[in-house]
């Protein structure tokens, strides 16, 4: 890999980089800090976006200018105060393009927030702030201009992600299929039910809007108070079902264990967070919610997890082609911890329908 200073200059950058670090724990990306000298600079990101999976670097980078143009321009005009602690800046090269390419990678260089925390497990308090803020992400965004571009094609089409898994199965390309046949079974019997928003939307019920698509709880930034900053890693921004943010979310800060955590007794769904984020979420999407979309909030809760176990089930098959791993076994504890985070969630459903009614009928 080429010296990443010689990549900062591509950027118009200011003060002299004195430092660049590792940053975050991303499965995608790699990130790094790269901090300047002079304490009146600001330090910046500086990222490598992995191109095998965004294929359409153009796209990608077109859609993210756009959204955070569009939140900056919201922002301003509901007279927010810091809005550049708010939203993320991008900066330009030299061409006024906000990526660089060094013959074999893509680079984008982020201003860096200060006092900006991000977290891998949240209090419920810290959830009815996230609540409202990924609901107010939507709204500001059910309004942009722009068309966004499909950055990963189908990227949560449920019917998509198990064809990948037939396929998978099919090629046993490192001979792992016998071995995880239990899951192999649990995930088809459940495949009709959880293909159901693919359906909805084919006839016409259910609609697309302009969703984050990877809200897992450390894709949000909180300020030292706790209130939440911003949104960030905007790379699957694109437009998909209002499931995809409020069910990968929970996914992540309602799970009391790791997502690949090996002891599957720590892995459970957290009703106090799935309450708190829920009435935090309707009070900030209540404006452009439907009936529909409401009452599927609980098929949206156990749906990611799901997902989740067939994509780290496809990858592990494949032989850990796509997610980063720390060991051979890495996808397949993954598989495990989230097939428990399913049933765990599918143990609660008639406490979150019961949940969300009540909700409604408080008028929220
Ligand atoms: C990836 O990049 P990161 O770690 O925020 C993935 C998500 C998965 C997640 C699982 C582009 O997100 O879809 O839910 O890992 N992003 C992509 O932890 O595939
Ligand atoms: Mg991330």
């Amino acid at each position: 890999m080429k010296d990443l200073s010689k990549i900062v200059e591509d950027f118009n950058t200011q003060g002299t980089i004195k430092a660049i670090k590792p940053l975050g724990g991303g499965l995608i990306n790699d990130t790094y800090k790269v901090e300047t000298t002079e304490p009146n600079n600001p330090d910046y990101v500086l990222q490598r976006i992995n191109h095998t999976i965004f294929q359409n670097i153009e796209m990608l980078q077109t859609n993210i200018e756009a959204v955070t143009r569009h939140i900056r321009k919201k922002l301003t005009e509901a007279e927010e105060t810091d809005i550049d602690r708010k939203v993320l800046t991008f900066l330009e090269t030299a061409e006024g393009k906000t990526y660089s390419f060094d013959g074999e990678n893509y680079w984008r260089m982020m201003t860096f927030i200060p006092h900006a925390h991000t977290y891998e497990t949240v209090n419920p308090e810290y959830s009815y702030y996230a609540g409202v803020a990924f609901g107010n992400f939507q709204a500001m965004l059910a309004d942009i201009p722009d068309t966004l571009g499909e950055t990963i094609p189908d990227f949560h089409n449920m019917e998509f992600r198990l064809q990948q898994l037939r396929e998978a199965v099919d090629a046993d390309a490192v001979g792992r299929v016998a071995e995880v046949q239990y899951y192999l079974d649990e995930i088809a019997n459940r495949a009709g039910e959880m293909c159901k928003a693919e359906q909805l939307h084919r006839e016409g019920k259910l609609p697309k809007r302009v969703c984050h698509c990877d809200t897992k709880v450390n894709n949000m930034m909180f300020d030292d108070e706790g209130k939440v900053l911003c949104v960030i890693d905007l790379d699957t921004v694109m437009p998909s079902y209002i499931f995809s943010d409020y069910g990968d979310f929970l996914r992540t800060g309602a799970n009391t264990g790791d997502e690949d955590d090996k002891d599957l007794n720590r892995v459970n769904f957290n009703m106090e967070i799935f309450k708190a984020f829920t009435k935090g979420y309707l009070e900030g999407a209540n404006s452009f919610l439907t009936p529909l979309e409401i009452e599927n909030l609980p098929y949206a809760a156990a749906l990611f997890p799901y997902m989740q176990c067939v994509r780290f089930l496809a990858d592990y098959i494949n032989g850990d082609t796509y997610y980063k791993t720390s060991s051979s076994d890495h996808n397949l504890i993954r598989t495990q911890a989230q097939f428990k985070l399913l049933q765990s969630v599918e143990e609660h459903t008639e406490d979150m329908k019961a949940f969300i009614s009540e909700c409604l009928n408080r008028g929220q």
